[in-house]
Formats: C-alpha cells, sequence, structure tokens
C-alpha cells in the first residue's frame, strides 16, 4: 500500500502510459539526493532532483530536473529561460506541485509546469526521481524522464 502523496504520483504514471514504472516506499529518507542514493544504493548522480524556481517577471514556476550531483548554475539557466530567476517558498512549491519538498515527482503536479532537464542525467542508463514523499522514488529511464516530464535538455549547471 502506499501513501496517498506516492498513489497520485502511481496514477499520474499509469494515466501516462508509464504504468511500467512503480513508485517504491523506502524504509529510510529519500529527502535528500544523498539520503535517496543511499537508500536505494545507487551512485548521487543518478537521483533526479526537481527543484522549483519563479520567473521573477512572469511569475511563472519552473521545474528543473538536475542531477544530484551538481548543483544549479542560476545564471545560466536565467540566460536560457529569458528572465531572473526567484528561489520560492516551500508553500508556493506545494501549491504548484501539489507535492511537499523532498517528495516533488517529475509528473502529475498541480498544474502544468515548464521542465528543464540538465544533460548529466543523460550519462546514466537508470535514474531515480521522487515519488510524492520524502521515502518514495521510482526508477526510470533518462529517456522515460524526458517523455514524461515533456522536458528540454538545456545546460543547468
Ligand atoms: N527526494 C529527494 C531526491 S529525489 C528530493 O526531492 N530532492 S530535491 O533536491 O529535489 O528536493 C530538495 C530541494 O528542495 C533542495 O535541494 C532545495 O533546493 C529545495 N528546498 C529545500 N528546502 C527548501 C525551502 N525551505 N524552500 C524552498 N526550497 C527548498
Amino acid at each position: 500500500m502506499l501513501s496517498p502523496s506516492a498513489q497520485r504520483v502511481q496514477e499520474a504514471l499509469e494515466v501516462r502510459g508509464f504504468a511500467h514504472l512503480r513508485v517504491q516506499e523506502l524504509p529510510t529518507s529519500t529527502r535528500t539526493a544523498p539520503e535517496a542514493a543511499m537508500a536505494v544504493g545507487c551512485a548521487v548522480g543518478q537521483i533526479v532532483k526537481s527543484l522549483v524556481f519563479r520567473g521573477a517577471q512572469s511569475g511563472k514556476p519552473y521545474l528543473l530536473l538536475v542531477s544530484g550531483a551538481h548543483r544549479v548554475d542560476l545564471k545560466r539557466v536565467e540566460e536560457s529561460v529569458g528572465e531572473p530567476l526567484e528561489k520560492p517558498d516551500a508553500e508556493y512549491v506545494r501549491r504548484v506541485t501539489g507535492f511537499a519538498i523532498g517528495g516533488v515527482p517529475p509528473l502529475g503536479h498541480a498544474q502544468p509546469l515548464e521542465a528543464l532537464v540538465d544533460p548529466h542525467l543523460l550519462d546514466y542508463p537508470c535514474l531515480y526521481a521522487a515519488g510524492g514523499t520524502p521515502t518514495a522514488l521510482f526508477a526510470l529511464s533518462p529517456a522515460e524522464l524526458l517523455a514524461l516530464s515533456g522536458g528540454r535538455v538545456v545546460p543547468l549547471c
């Protein structure tokens, strides 16, 4: 039995045609990328961080899908999106995604989010993304991440 937030991610996967991807709830925290990597025994670079930023001019939310081994270079991302970006508070993240920080998945959000994908994620055959809670993950390929997030690959780091 999945918790309600993890179940919502599983259902979003199924609705989008990714029923073969299965959200798993782990016995230990997956709140941060290092914790998630420890929980499943993978490299931290294989963990997909889902980071929400807000366009300072448009007010629009952007979802940055970033390898756990890398930090976002905000200037670089601002050049790609054409406006300054602000780091929103936890309440904004919950409102636009429908999920709490530490569990934000790459799909199934409360509103459509423009997604940008870190090219470093394409270096791995298998990735793990958050599954709706700070103890839930699901495994997927880079191609599946692109397909289910609708994200475009742009340099983020
Ligand atoms: N479950 C893990 C691995 S998939 C996870 O969700 N990691 S994460 O990196 O995508 O989510 C944590 C991120 O949320 C942090 O890197 C940070 O950018 C952001 N964050 C943490 N606390 C806050 C806060 N108080 N306000 C806004 N953003 C925050």
